[in-house]
């Protein structure tokens, strides 16, 4: 008994120096971040100052979105042969008469090769065409966006969308890329091949964006949506895939980030949380292979994702935290969205958010920049939608 107990101690000391050789121990603790320098936002890479939109829009915003491509997510192709839908299920009935349900195949087609994303869209009867929609990312299961209703999830809560006026909208992840470190190539990097072999191809987290415009090419054919009020929404690794969407596609008019953590919305140089060896660890599939070199060597970096929500304004920008999600870096997503503020300032929008994350269940929505800390655990939720649809009224007002 003696000999087993030394013996499982010695393999447990070994399998605990181990992941921290991988540098898969998370630091918890804020007084074990280690001093970081961030990227200046308001200089260009040549070192001159931004100090007004203009100099944002033509050269520092572009400079921002193309670091990300080179470095993180890899290249959006933008061109494709064609893009048709077929609404294969409408029913004007649904949710007992409030919505109209379309099911509806988009296909997009490039150099004869089809991809088909299938949407779940509910649009709510009693409001006159055309309507602002909440478009979600869905990277969890297909039965959070169930068309029959029969199934219901905080997830996606349809209902509650459509009783506030908004159409709502969903399509999932494997349509476009499963997530999966070996099938993630079997979607739309089949039309794109040359991105499999590129050290800045894209790869899950840029083809689920992908996805996200080519749903907003299908909403500037629907008359019954408002295709310049299209609000893309994300949790988690579908919140990076949210952020990226908006920031590279400027007709999304608003973007919800939820718990989006490293890579999303928190940031990368602060060692708190996820690092970015262990999301290319395990996640290898989601990021451009050039993402790899930043492995342990963070302070490298030519950007931080406080730059990528900038690259989203003067566009309303909501992120949300979880109290009990420290893993995804409550303080540090704060700290991104605050920093991200001063470029909304360039264009006269005052955030003036406080120096301190606020309070748990204490929503900013003051300005185009907002953010809660719910309390409770990594997820997606009732209280986060109403605040998304709270936030979202305000923005259009
Ligand atoms: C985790 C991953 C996070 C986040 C999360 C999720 O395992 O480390 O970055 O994406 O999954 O998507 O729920």
């Amino acid at each position: 008994m003696k000999q087993f107990r030394s013996f499982a101690f010695l393999f447990f000391a070994i399998l605990i120096k181990a992941q921290a050789q991988n540098g898969f121990q998370a630091n918890y603790d804020e007084a074990k971040v280690p001093a970081y320098t961030l990227p200046d936002i308001l200089k260009t890479t040549t070192n001159q100052p931004v100090q007004n939109k203009k100099t944002w829009e033509k050269v520092r915003r572009p400079e921002i979105i193309r670091l990300f491509e080179e470095n993180v997510y890899g290249q959006t192709p933008k061109s494709y042969d064609r893009l048709t839908y077929t609404v294969k299920n409408e029913n004007a009935q649904a949710m007992g008469g409030k919505a109209t349900l379309k099911e509806v195949a988009i296909e997009v087609v490039k150099n004869n090769k089809p991809l088909t994303i299938n949407l779940v869209l509910f649009v709510p009867n009693q409001k006159k065409s055309p309507v602002p929609v909440f478009l979600l990312i869905n990277n969890r299961g297909k039965d959070n966006m169930d068309p029959t209703r029969a199934q219901k999830s905080d997830f996606w809560p349809a209902e509650m969308v459509i009783d506030s006026g908004y159409a709502v909208a969903a399509f999932h992840v494997s349509d476009l890329a499963p997530d999966d470190t070996t099938k993630y190539v079997n979607g739309v990097l089949q039309l794109y091949p040359e991105q499999l072999t590129a050290n800045d191809g894209m790869k899950a987290i840029g083809a689920w964006a992908w996805g996200a415009s080519r749903v907003l090419d299908y909403f500037e054919k629907d008359k019954a949506i408002d295709a310049k009020k299209v609000m893309v929404v994300g949790h988690s690794r579908g919140g990076k895939a949210s952020l990226w969407a908006a920031a590279e596609d400027q007709r999304f008019a608003m973007c919800f980030t939820n718990c989006s953590g490293n890579t999303g919305a928190a940031l990368s140089h602060r060692r708190f949380g996820e690092t970015i060896r262990r999301i290319n660890t395990v996640f290898p599939h989601w990021f451009a292979k050039n993402y790899k070199k930043y492995n342990d060597n963070e302070a490298a970096l030519p950007l931080d994702q406080h730059m990528l929500l900038a690259a989203i304004a003067p566009r309303p920008l909501y992120a949300t935290n979880a109290s009990k999600d420290l893993w995804a870096d409550p303080t540090g997503t704060y700290l991104s969205v605050k920093l991200a503020s001063k470029v909304y300032e360039l264009y006269g929008i005052k955030a003036n958010l406080p120096a301190n994350p606020p309070g748990i269940n204490q929503p900013i929505m003051t300005s185009s920049v907002g953010y809660h800390n719910r309390e409770g655990e990594h997820n997606l939720t009732a209280y986060d939608w109403s605040n998304f649809i709270k936030f979202a009224t305000d923005q259009f007002k």
